[in-house]
């Protein structure tokens, strides 16, 4: 269940906690307390409800189903704290997400109803789950590092909380964000990437409702956290931009992204058919074999793109590939993939054809738009580590582009074999541009 406020533009609030909720195969049960006035550009005001409009939901609720877990977050007044608390059944896991403002400052809560969640509420919860802010407003502890979070967690365990989040977002370092966990003395930080130069709405509620959602399905608090901190990941990668500066958290990420894994080995499956029935791409095949990739939407790492495993190679005059169709399958291509698809989110595959002259008139006598790098200027400190060159090369190629490429190609160095990468929509797009070329160099040979 969640208890929370309602926020038409469903980035937080109860409508998200649905969303969450269903995402993580749980029945949501939804009570409202109040209506945030807000769009991503901020809250405009608040309409409360009585104690008495709360605590009825919540009785119909009740006489229906017993909740496994309940998440409490905008209760906005003391009203509300005093008609609900006593209908919750004592052994009720509770998830209080003390909200005290909006994103961009909007008092979400009366100071009376902050004074009560302190003395009643906070004593009631299994986990109390406040941002950097919420927790030093709550202890007077100045969180702004991992030091001062630890402080203010032990000090929030003290006021009756008996597990205590600190969530992360406003508590990083460069480069990495913590979720801290405090729970029976111990202390444990969950880190992930940091997001810069964003502001997001609504993530707060689905690290809260991902957490009630594990509880619920009966994972022990250090597991719920652990789990819920990386559904959080998600909802940011996923986030939608609408008009205003905050991003809309999207705690449907991960189902659209598990879609994705269908449509890719599909598109996969019919390019490698392709591809393995097409003898004209057999010359177009670089020393070092062909490969085809393409990535999941929102790719992090070499695992969420598709490639063929071992590359494909030429027998008896067709290509044909020597492994499976394979998540994390090509690293060459998925390097460069990544990088392109950070900048150019259309474009998901990419197919590496052998580097000559004559490909390279075709290509653009077709009309397909080509950039290269050069690997000669490929800094050492680059070189040293693994996977970094193909990324180094992409950004390079795409250097000042005002629209995609079709084609990335680089002259090689020594050591090194010159390559054309044919970039697209999905595989089969790339495929089918193999071939055109393919075509295409076969024309320009006869007619010279
Ligand atoms: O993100 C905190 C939050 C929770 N619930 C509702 C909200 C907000 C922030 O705006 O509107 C309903």
């Amino acid at each position: 269940m969640t208890i929370g406020g309602l926020d038409p533009i469903t980035g937080a609030g109860v409508y998200s906690d649905v969303k969450t909720m269903s995402m993580l195969k749980v029945l949501p049960l939804a009570v409202a307390t109040c209506i945030v006035l807000q769009n991503s550009s901020g809250v405009k005001g608040v309409r409360a409800l009585s104690g008495d409009d709360v605590s009825e939901q919540l009785k119909c609720v009740l006489e229906d189903c017993r909740p496994s877990a309940i998440k409490i977050s905008v209760v906005y007044n003391e009203d509300v704290i005093s008609k609900v608390l006593p209908l919750i059944p004592d052994d009720t896991p509770i998830v209080l997400d003390p909200v005290i403002r909006s994103w961009d400052g909007y008092k979400l809560i009366t100071d009376g109803a902050l004074k009560m969640l302190e003395d009643e509420l906070i004593p009631r919860t299994l986990v109390v789950t406040p941002n950097a802010l919420e927790a030093s407003q709550l202890t007077g502890v100045a969180v702004k590092d991992l030091n001062s979070a630890k402080e203010a967690a032990k000090r929030l365990s003290d006021l009756g909380a008996r597990n205590v989040v600190i969530k992360g977002g406003h508590l990083s370092s460069s480069d990495r964000a913590y979720d801290l966990l405090y729970s029976e003395g111990e202390f444990y930080v969950f880190d992930k990437p940091k997001v810069y130069g964003e502001r997001y709405h609504g993530l707060g509620c689905a690290f809260a409702a991902s957490l009630t959602s594990f509880i619920a399905h009966g994972f022990d608090v250090v597991k719920s956290v652990e789990l819920a901190s990386k559904f959080t990941g998600y909802a940011l990668r996923g986030a939608y931009r609408l008009k205003g500066s905050a991003l809309i958290s999207n705690p449907l990420q991960l189902y659209f992204k598990s879609l994705d894994v269908v449509n890719v080995l599909d598109s996969m499956i019919e390019a490698l058919t392709i591809v393995e029935s097409t003898r004209e791409l057999v010359e177009l095949t670089p020393e070092v074999g062909m490969n085809i990739a393409m990535t999941l939407l929102n790719p992090e790492t070499l695992e969420d793109i598709c490639g063929i495993e071992g590359r494909l190679r030429p027998i008896r005059g067709f290509l044909r590939a020597s492994g499976h169709v394979k998540f994390g399958g090509s690293e060459h291509l998925g390097n460069l993939l990544l990088e392109v698809n950070k900048v150019w989110p259309t474009i998901r595959a990419c197919i590496n054809i052998r580097y000559s002259d004559e490909a390279l008139n075709a290509i653009k006598s077709l009309g397909l738009r080509a950039s290269s790098f050069d690997r000669r200027k490929e800094p050492p400190n680059i070189k040293a580590v693994e996977g970094q060159s193909m990324k180094w090369g992409a950004r390079e190629a795409l250097r000042g582009l005002k629209e995609p490429p079709d084609v990335i190609y680089d002259l090689g160095d020594v050591g090194k074999e010159p390559m054309i990468r044919i970039l697209g929509e999905n595989a089969v797009d790339v495929v089918r541009k193999a071939v055109k070329i393919a075509g295409k160099v076969k024309e320009l040979k006869n007619t010279s």
